[in-house]
Formats: structure tokens, sequence, C-alpha cells
């Protein structure tokens, strides 16, 4: 039996993956990497599914229970688009749905596969039929982007992971700002990638969108750590201040989940666990996250454990903020 210090944050559910390609009405390669909400009393999953000409788009499902009984669209709910936005020539992937009360309407930020590389892009729906496309946000190379789901002072916040030209300097979180959700500006790093021989050194991303909890926001962002052999997906947990999300109150030293499972083990990527949403049902915290680039799983946790977690495993506040501007 696992010692109480190995236990683990999350646990797995028993049916995973709860998703693959077997389950969709249509030919596929793999699907995984899929947004999540609550729309009408179901669970919604707008799954990336990568057909088999290795480029990806958006289709829906719908579950009473968020585990099983899926039903998915028959065809494609979003399909990348080049002849109206070539900036989707290469496919489109990776959702994050974010729901803004006060627009009353879900936005989906996700992946445009541009020729010139990941572009952040928006889409706008009331419906989770009709997607309305607000366009291309941030250029490339950017991704793993979400919008928190209500306006600050500074405007409508979004997370993003430029990737610099000088790529000595490391891949970190950003966070920007915008009246409109079309125009972004105020600019700044808010998450560093670790050095050295931390798991989360050199490269890391929003994984899916802030969820506000009563001691703030809270972030999970992935780790990438390259080895000789290849690189490791893991996940790890940050808190930013609820009203002022430039500042990080907590951030943890270590992973909060790794691959362990051979469906994460091994894929078509390999050691990937990859959430792209994550839904909240009374305390039960429910991730769903791409494993291996193959299919979806499902890993649940309390959510008031993860912040007393998160507490109990935290870097100094302050200490976070501030290493974030010293070499920017
Ligand atoms: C990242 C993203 C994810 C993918 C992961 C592992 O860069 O593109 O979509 O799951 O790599 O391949």
């Amino acid at each position: 039996m696992a010692s109480e210090a190995n236990q683990e944050l999350f646990e797995r559910h028993r049916t995973n993956p709860i998703l693959s390609a077997a389950d969709l009405p249509y030919a596929a390669n793999s699907v995984f990497n899929a947004g999540a909400a609550l729309v009408d009393g179901e669970t919604l999953l707008l799954l990336r599914v990568e057909d088999r000409s290795g480029l990806s788009h958006l289709t829906v499902a719908r579950s009473r229970d968020g585990v099983r009984a899926w039903r998915i669209d028959r065809s494609p709910t979003l399909q990348a688009s080049p002849a109206t936005h070539p900036e989707e020539v290469w496919g489109i992937e990776d959702p994050r749905i974010s729901y803004l009360e006060d627009q009353k309407r879900w936005i989906v930020a996700y992946t445009a596969y541009s020729g010139g590389g990941p572009m952040v892009s928006l889409a706008a729906t009331t419906d989770f039929r009709n997607l309305d496309r607000l366009g291309p946000m941030l250029p490339p190379e950017n991704k793993d982007a979400a919008l928190f789901p209500l306006r600050f002072e500074q405007g409508w916040a979004l997370i993003h992971r430029p990737v610099p030209a000088m790529q000595a300097f490391g891949a970190h979180i950003w966070i920007s700002f915008s009246p409109d959700l079309v125009h972004w500006g105020g600019h700044r790093m808010l998450l560093r990638a670790r050095e050295g021989g931390y798991w989360d050194a050199s490269k890391i991303g929003l994984s899916p969108p802030p969820l506000l909890t009563e001691h703030g926001w809270l972030l999970m962002y992935h780790g990438v750590r390259t080895t000789v052999g290849a690189c490791l997906y893991r996940l790890g947990l940050a808190l930013l201040d609820r009203n002022n999300p430039c500042r990080v109150l907590k951030r943890a030293r270590q992973w909060a989940f790794a691959p362990v499972e051979s469906y994460e083990r091994y894929g078509d990527v390999s050691n990937v666990v990859f959430p792209c949403g994550w839904t909240l049902a009374g305390d039960e915290l429910r991730l769903y996250y791409g494993a291996a680039d193959s299919s979806i799983c499902l890993a649940t946790a309390s959510l008031a454990r993860v912040l007393e977690w998160l507490d109990e495993h935290s870097e100094d506040g302050e200490q976070v903020s501030e290493e974030r501007f010293r070499r920017i």
C-alpha cells in the first residue's frame, strides 16, 4: 500500500480513459486535451480530435454524469477554416472554455496553428452549436491561453504563453488585458519557468482556465522537463490574488500530478498529462486531461484539500513575484 506521504492529491477514475477515438461517431486518430464546462446541467467537453491527416478540429461531447454515455456531435463542431482564417492552416487545438457571466456567453480560447506557428484565437458561443470567431488575438508563437471569466480593474484578462526569440530565456506564462476582448495590452510576465533540474524548468504553460476559489484564483499549469529520452509533462499549482491577478500569492515547488498509469506513459506522445478543462461540483474538482496525446481521462480531488496542499507546499508568494521580473 502507498504510504500516506506518497498518496496522490488527485484520484484517477477507475474507468480511465473515459474517451478515446473509438468512441467517436467518425474516423479519427486520437481525441485528447478537451475543454470542459457545465452546460444545462450536463458536462460538456470540447474535444480536440486529431484526424487521420494529422490536423486537429474541435467536437462537442455531452454527458449527464461527466463520466460515461457521451453524446458526441456526428461531425466536427468547429473545423479549421483556412479560406476565411488563414491562421488556421494547420488546424485548431487545445480549447479552454470560460463563461462570461456579464455577457451571458462562453468564450473559447484555442490554438490556431498558423504557418508561422501557434497563435491564440478566441470564439464565442451561447449554445456550443454555433461558435463565432472573434479572430486571432496574439501573434505566433503563442498558445496555452485562457480568459478569466470576469473583468478586472485593468479590463478582461488573458493568460497565455509566448515563446521568445531568445530561446535560452525560456518560455513563461504571461498575462494581458483588454477593454473589448479584441485589443490586448498591458503584457506582463506572470509565472516564470524555473531553472536547472526542476520539473518545471525552461517551459511552462497554463492548463485549465483559472478557477475562482475563496483563497483566490487557482492556477494549474504544465511544466515540461526535457530529458535525453523525451519530454515529461507534469502539472503544478499556483494561486493569484482575487482582485489583482498579476499578484502571485503561492506556487508549489513540487508537481501535483504526473504521468504514472500506462495510458499516460504510452501513446502518440508518451509521458504527457495535459488538461484543458476542469469542473467543480460542490467540493469535487474534476480534472479532464489528455493522456499521452491519445485519450481523455478524468481525475478528481477535493478542492479544499487542493488549497490546503498548495499551502503546505508553497513558496513564499512575494518571492515568486519578485523573481518573475528580475531578468525580463
Ligand atoms: C504541447 C501542446 C499539447 C500537447 C503537448 C504534448 O506543446 O501542443 O497540445 O498535448 O505539447 O505533445
